[in-house]
């Protein structure tokens, strides 16, 4: 008798250590993702890392974008997230003010408010995830065009939204820079249009600009869904006009060998949605609040919040830009 008890007492201690060896601080919980638009491969990857941190983590999320990148298909899928009760929200907005009151509603329901890629403002988050700071994504796209163009003549930026507030602050930090720095006087800065983050329109954005500046030099591309349309209006006006940019490697390859591109850049969105779901996480959990000097630990990454350079709001950084040019190209074209 005594032997069955003993017996049943290790079973039990077996099945208890088994399950709490397999606690994950993600089990149980759910995550909203909404990001600008449908069928934009770049968002595609990101999710790819928020699925590897819910395998590791646990948690179960869905994602979701609207098809035209409007504010009110964001709303709705939002407004949904929060009927169907997610413990968290991560999101990359189109316009960072249009969302603000659907996501305090949401906080105010007691979910947590990730923005990543393209902030929704302060006050309708707890934190903002960034691949880098805009300063450095502005300033390393403006150096990259003004080596290509050999620091001289018209360039101009085809940009995603009017409103997207990545784009813009990126933006800022180029025309600031323009402005200031000695080293871009002679370059005519001819200012910006908007291929909307759509293929279609991103390349009739610029072959307006092809047919109305026949000395244009160079091209700014902060997206990675406008990036590949301008290459190819470029490539079959057959115009010496160079572009640099935020592209996906597999997008861009063939026009950096052709030579539209001497290079271009990104961060690894994977990265970003994999950092974005730990800092979520955590957030629920009540491991952090978002304040500045919280800590996150991602994978490799060892993130700590900091305050944002245009807003003194909370973000988190990676601060990593890779480059794509003809040496380093191929070893990133099956991963982005
Ligand atoms: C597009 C989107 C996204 C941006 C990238 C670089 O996919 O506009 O927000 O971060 O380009």
């Amino acid at each position: 008798m005594k032997k069955t008890l003993a017996l049943v007492l290790v079973a039990l201690f077996l099945v208890a250590g088994v399950a709490m060896a397999e606690a994950k601080p993600g089990d149980g919980l759910y995550i909203g993702v909404v990001y600008k638009q449908s069928g934009n491969a770049y968002f595609q990857a990101s999710v790819e890392g928020i699925q590897k941190a819910a395998d590791e983590l646990g948690f179960t999320f869905e994602h979701d974008g609207p098809d035209d990148g409007s504010n009110d298909g964001a709303i709705r899928i939002i407004e949904n997230y929060i009927t169907k009760g997610v413990d968290a929200l991560i999101i990359s907005a189109n316009d960072p003010d249009a969302l603000v009151d659907v996501c305090t509603q949401a906080m105010e329901e007691g979910i947590k408010v990730i923005s990543y890629d393209a902030e929704v403002s302060y006050p309708g988050r707890d934190l903002d995830v960034q691949p880098s700071s805009a300063k450095n994504i502005g300033l390393t796209l403006l150096e990259s065009i003004a080596k290509s163009v050999d620091y001289e003549g018209q360039i101009a930026i085809v940009s995603a939204m009017a409103t997207a507030p990545n784009q813009n602050l990126w933006i800022s930090f180029i025309e600031e820079e323009l402005e200031a720095n000695e080293a871009y006087a002679n370059l005519e800065y001819l200012g910006v249009v908007y291929g909307d983050d759509e293929y279609q329109k991103s390349f009739d954005e610029t072959q307006a600009l092809l047919n109305q500046y026949p000395d244009l030099k160079g091209l700014i591309v902060p997206t990675t869904v406008g990036a590949p349309a301008v290459a190819k209006c470029i490539q079959d006006a057959g115009r010496d006009v160079k572009v640099t940019g935020l592209t996906l490697a597999s997008d861009m390859k063939t026009f950096i060998d052709a030579g539209i591109c001497d290079e271009t850049f990104l961060w690894n969105p994977i990265d970003l949605g994999y950092v974005a779901s730990y800092a979520a996480v955590s957030l629920i959990n009540g491991d952090i609040t978002g304040a500045v000097g919280d800590a996150v630990n991602a994978g490799d990454y060892a993130l700590t919040v900091e305050a944002k350079d245009d807003s003194g709001a909370t973000i988190l950084y990676l601060n990593k830009l890779n480059v794509f040019n003809t040496d380093t190209v191929n070893d990133w074209v099956d991963i982005l």
